[in-house]
This record gives structure tokens, C-alpha cells and sequence, in this order.
């Protein structure tokens, strides 16, 4: 297969994305949140005049190339299962991000366009695949994937072959959107020659090999993105306390690390950091790609997500974690997924979805600008 020149992937990236926050389809529900957003990035005359995604489509030929990291949303919580509504995270968290800071060093690319019904391409028939096609690209002949994985997985590898000293800041969506932006990321830094780690915040191992029947999904991810790692050792997990299984099943079963949110407070974020760095140093690995279920963090800090889980982490812990990382790796990659924003259980007492947003947005702020800087 030969390679796609920059046109030919430039002209996929305006029929498969959409300008920052329009990933939803929807016109009314969080307007006002996408045309503040809007109105920041592209201008308050581009948003009266219409002339948003004229600019946004400039700006990917223009901008994206001067930029480090860039911004990329997946609105789909179509992976998800037990509260949805991560399909909002990447409009709110991109809203909180840009209200709070005013320059974050980072181009946005856009999101998906999301078809809320659909989760990855291989799960379709030729018919659906057909009239989604229609739907998306006005044309059944426009040979493009339609599910949210599918593009996201398309758009990341194209990504990485156009620019491959680039990195991507991915905000989901339920977990299952870190399957594709990963398994792009594994495949190119393994054509680079690079050892690359994947380390994952979250309450859940996401290890489960199916859900009803369901190969990806939030809850199966990471056992899926297992065979793409060199080693299992080049998979750290971080924050574990809600699992069917003890820790010691999962790594016998995978031979993988795991650092149970138990464990962390035993032995203190500092010590944590440091054997982390020291066996992932052993291994030789040069990059690591981070993966963060906002579901990490305690309830206390992250209610507003689909499966809160009280005895969580605060948000120094994993900061200081990252930050010890950042030091001796560089960050080639990583998201933010899985904040609900619509989303509060009863069992949630600080003002929500504010604490959850301003909490992910400062521990995003830092991802995007490590991978920004080196
Ligand atoms: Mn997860």
C-alpha cells in the first residue's frame, strides 16, 4: 500500500471531523457551550458570519502543521454501559480548558463526526455501511470508515505517517475511544524503531477479553490493546480498586503491572513514581503514552463520570506521577476520557460537573503542554 500524500489526508480530515465541539449531532443541546468555545478559537465574526468551518478547513492545512500537540475529541460514549454521556466530555473539558488558560500551546484538529448509534466499522453490515456513508459524506462511493473507532483509528495512523514527531491529545468519550488513538500510536512508534510504554489511570482494569459479546469496549480496551505492546511489561496500570478479581489474577493472567489505588497511599505517590521509572528504564522504553479514566481520581474529585468510584485517588498524586514521567520519558501521546458532564449520581456531594472539569482540565493542561514542549 503506498502512503497517502499530506493532500489526500488533509482532504479526509474535512469529511470526517468536524470544527472543534460540533462532533454532537445536535443543533440546540450546549450551543451556548460550543459557540463560547467557537467564538475563542476561530473569532466572534467567523461564528456571526458563518464562517467557522471555512476557517477551520484553512487552518488544517495553515496551523496544524506549526503545532506540537494538537487537540483531537471523540464524542462517542457508544462503547460505553452503565451511565453514558462521556459523549459530552470533549465540548466541556475543551470549554473549561480554553476558559481557563489563554493560550494553551496546542492545535485543535477537531472531533469526529459521531454516529451515536455505531461504535467500530467491523461490527457493520455493507448495507448500514452504505447509507451511513450517504449520511456522513453525501456519497456511498467515498470509500471512508463510519463508525467513531474506525475514524478516529484511520485519522491517528494517517497522523502519525504525516507527522511522526507529532503527539495527540485525545479527549473521549468513554474508554473504549483509547483503543484506536493507541493501537495508531503502537503500530507507528514500532515502524519508527521506538520502545514505547502505555501507562493507564483507572479505577477498572478495562482487562475483560468481551462484554456480551463486545470485543472493544470500555470495558475490555486494554486487554485488547495487549497483543500491540512489544511486552506486557510495557503495560503499567494505575489506581485499581474496583475489580471482580484480585490484582493477582490479572497479572498472572497478562504479566503486566498493576498499582492498586491501595498500594499508592501504603507506599506514597513519590516512591510509586520512582520504581515505575526504574523498571520501565530497565526495559529500555524511550516514550510512553498516558491514558487517563478521569474514574481514577475518588468520587470526590470525579463524580460526574459513568462509573464513579469512592477510595480514589486526589489529583496531586497522579500529577506528581506524570510529572516524575515527563522528566525522564518523553509523552508521545495520550487522552482524557470518560467525563460525564450531564452525568451525577446521588451518592455525589461537590458542585458537579464544575469540580470534575476543573480537576481534568488541570491535569490535561499538563499533558498538553509536556507534549508541546519535547
Ligand atoms: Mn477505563
Amino acid at each position: 500500500m503506498t502512503a497517502q500524500s499530506r493532500q489526500e489526508f488533509i482532504s479526509k480530515l474535512k469529511h470526517y471531523l468536524t470544527p472543534p465541539g460540533e462532533g454532537v449531532f445536535t443543533v440546540h443541546t450546549a450551543a451556548d457551550k460550543r459557540i463560547n468555545l467557537q467564538k475563542k478559537i476561530f473569532g466572534a465574526d467567523a461564528v456571526k458570519d458563518n464562517k467557522v468551518r471555512e476557517i477551520w478547513e484553512q487552518s488544517l492545512e495553515k496551523t496544524l502543521p506549526l503545532s506540537k500537540c494538537v487537540i483531537f475529541g471523540i464524542p462517542s460514549d457508544c462503547g460505553g454501559g452503565i451511565q453514558r454521556g462521556a459523549n459530552w466530555g470533549p465540548l466541556f473539558l475543551r470549554e473549561t480548558l480554553i476558559n481557563s488558560r489563554d493560550e494553551l500551546n496546542a492545535y485543535d484538529v477537531g472531533d469526529v463526526r459521531t454516529i451515536p448509534h455505531l461504535l467500530h466499522d467491523k461490527y457493520l453490515n455493507d448495507e448500514t455501511i452504505s447509507k451511513c456513508r450517504l449520511a456522513l459524506y453525501k456519497s456511498e462511493k467515498i470509500a471512508l470508515p463510519v463508525s467513531p473507532l474506525s475514524i478516529a483509528y484511520d485519522f491517528a495512523k494517517g497522523f502519525h505517517e504525516q507527522y511522526p514527531s507529532k503527539s495527540i491529545f485525545m479527549i473521549g468519550g468513554d474508554h473504549s475511544v483509547s483503543y484506536p488513538m493507541v493501537r495508531a500510536y503502537l503500530e507507528a512508534k514500532k515502524a519508527q524503531g521506538k520502545k514505547v510504554a502505555l501507562v493507564h489511570f483507572d479505577a477498572h482494569t478495562d482487562l475483560s477479553e468481551e462484554r456480551l459479546g463486545i470485543d472493544i469496549c470500555f470495558g475490555t480496551w486494554t486487554s485488547q490493546i495487549m497483543p500491540f505492546l512489544e511486552t506486557p511489561k510495557h503495560l503499567v496500570q494505575i489506581g485499581i480498586r474496583s475489580s471482580g478479581q484480585e490484582r493477582a489474577y490479572w497479572e498472572k493472567k497478562f504479566g503486566h503491572t498493576q498499582i492498586w489505588a491501595k498500594d499508592l497511599f501504603d507506599r506514597g505517590a513519590n516512591a510509586i513514581a520512582d520504581e515505575v521509572v526504574a523498571e520501565l528504564k530497565k526495559l529500555n522504553v524511550e516514550e510512553i503514552y498516558i491514558s487517563f479514566d478521569i474514574d481514577a481520581l475518588d468520587i470526590e474529585y470525579a463524580g460526574a463520570t459513568g462509573t464513579p468510584e469512592a477510595g480514589g485517588l486526589s489529583p496531586h498524586e497522579p500529577m506528581l506521577i506524570m510529572q516524575t514521567l515527563f522528566e525522564n520519558f518523553k509523552i508521545g501521546g495520550a487522552d482524557m476520557v470518560e467525563i460525564a458532564p450531564q452525568v451525577k449520581s446521588a451518592a455525589v456531594k461537590q458542585i458537579e460537573p464544575e469540580t470534575t472539569l476543573m480537576v481534568a482540565a488541570s491535569l490535561s493542561t499538563f499533558l498538553i503542554q509536556a507534549m508541546g514542549s519535547k
